[in-house]
């Protein structure tokens, strides 16, 4: 056997029913392109690029090279007090991918430690500004901000938080994900109104004691929810108007998988602070960043402390690791060079009309989309609502496509070079195993 049964005891692995896991593992040996490769050489499509990161597909040659090179030149530096120039030069290159607006870039390694960044920085910015009463933080039901204990105590799915005990102090807008908006291609038209919800949560809590509300444009985790048409909108103007900053967590709306660079971009609405990670380097070493308007960073800067003396009292051993940087600053290139946002939204049209040709299969609740992301909901097993996307994504494994499940729903994601018959495969599959 490839791999003892103690080795696969030994490791306790993350998001995963480790017990099933054991008894029949499903072990990747080789990715290229838009396919992985079992044990046995047999190929897989990937149907989530890796988990939504890798949306420039597996292996690419620019990245590998640029990471080879890094590593004969500067393999590790010290990320606190000194520098190396990859950093910067990544910094300023992300800005490129970011609101005009948002021009400052802190790295950390993960999108949980961006959240964890962005809401630190939220709330030591309104100390720096005199109010230090602005603490509370908001988020949303339903809402996927990793898995530190911020991150947790904004997050929004009930099962991430419920054996953890305390959190801090927040409270959640509803989320968007409205019945009667159900079979919606791309954007619902009604749900604008529920931002209006955040004029309560306002009258409740006070602005003097609110610090950030935190969102994701289109939460992915929780089974992609394109934001109804408006509805970011009035969060931008009642943050704007009771002086709240507005976090965007663009972990995985970031950089392509919506036909724009962010989802800011996609959906015409600047946040104050913006998290990413995932597809910065293409998934390929682990790497995310908070990026603020330069009024935060301003606030942080303008102080009589000596110059010497360090501002903000935060950041990660590998925070700008030069090769992540080195990863991040190909990827990007090859984004571009390569118009993939373009490609996304050429194929797009195409991915949404398969995707909901599969409204009628059996157990289909639901089907959202936008860009190259989609989820399907699927009926309940009496009491078991993560039983049958379990089910269908084994099947999916077994047909050689792999394919995200979580709670009631199946994630797609395909890499932005996917072609169509390539969606016409996976769709097909899916259609199948949905109704064995
Ligand atoms: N914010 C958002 C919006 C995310 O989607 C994180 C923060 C945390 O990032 P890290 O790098 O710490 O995992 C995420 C991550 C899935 C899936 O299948 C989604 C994520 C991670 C793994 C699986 O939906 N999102
Ligand atoms: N724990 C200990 C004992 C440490 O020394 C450090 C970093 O120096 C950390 C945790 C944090 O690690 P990281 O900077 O990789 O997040």
């Amino acid at each position: 056997m490839e791999v003892t049964q103690a080795q696969l005891d030994a490791h306790w692995m993350p998001f995963t029913g480790n017990r099933q896991f054991k008894k029949d593992p499903r072990m990747i040996h080789a990715a290229d392109g838009r396919y992985f490769k079992d044990a046995d050489g047999r190929k897989v499509f990937d149907g989530l690029s890796g988990l939504w990161t890798c949306g420039l597909g597996h292996n690419v040659t620019r990245i590998n090279e640029a990471i080879t090179s890094q590593l004969s030149t500067l393999d590790m530096s010290p990320s606190f007090q000194f520098g190396h120039p990859k950093s910067f030069q990544l910094a300023e290159r992300i800005t490129d991918f970011s609101p005009e607006e948002l021009n400052r870039v802190f790295f950390t390694c993960s999108g949980s430690e961006a959240v964890e960044t962005a809401l630190k920085i939220a709330r030591a910015y309104w100390r720096k500004k005199n109010m230090p009463s602005k603490s509370k933080l908001i988020g949303r039901v339903k809402g996927y901000h990793g898995v530190n204990f911020g991150g947790i105590s904004v997050g929004g799915i009930g099962a991430n938080r419920a054996v953890f005990g305390e959190t801090l102090t927040v409270d959640h807008l509803r989320h968007t994900m409205l019945e009667s908006n159900a079979f919606t291609r791309g954007q619902p038209k009604e749900g604008a109104d529920l931002a209006e919800e955040l004029l309560e949560l306002i009258g409740l809590h006070d602005a003097s004691n609110i610090a950030a509300v935190i969102v994701e444009p289109m939460p992915g985790s929780a089974g992609v929810i394109p934001p109804p048409v408006g509805y970011l909108d009035r969060l931008r103007e009642i943050c704007t108007q009771h002086n709240i900053l507005l976090i965007f967590d663009e972990v995985i709306c970031g950089f392509g998988r919506l036909g724009a660079k962010s989802g800011a971009d996609a959906f015409g609405v600047t946040p104050d602070i913006m998290t990413i990670a995932k597809q910065v380097t293409n998934g390929v070493i682990p790497m995310g960043a908070a990026i603020v308007r330069q009024e935060i960073y301003d606030a942080f800067m303008d102080t009589d402390a000596p110059e010497y003396m360090l501002e903000f009292p935060h950041g990660y051993t590998y925070s700008a690791h030069p090769v992540a940087c080195a990863a991040g600053l190909a990827a990007l290139d090859v984004i571009e060079d390569e118009d993939m946002l373009g490609r996304v939204r050429n194929i797009s049209p195409y991915f949404e009309s398969l995707l909901h040709g599969l409204q009628n299969s059996p157990h289909v609740t639901d089907i959202r989309n936008y860009g190259l992301a989609g989820g399907i909901s699927l009926e309940h097993y009496p009491g078991e609502p993560a039983r049958r996307p379990y089910e269908v994504a084994m099947k999916m494994w077994e047909k050689g496509f792999y394919v995200r499940y979580g709670a009631d729903t199946i994630q797609l994601a395909p890499a932005f070079t996917v072609e169509e018959n390539e969606i016409d495969n996976l769709v097909n599959a899916l259609a199948d195993c949905l109704s064995r």
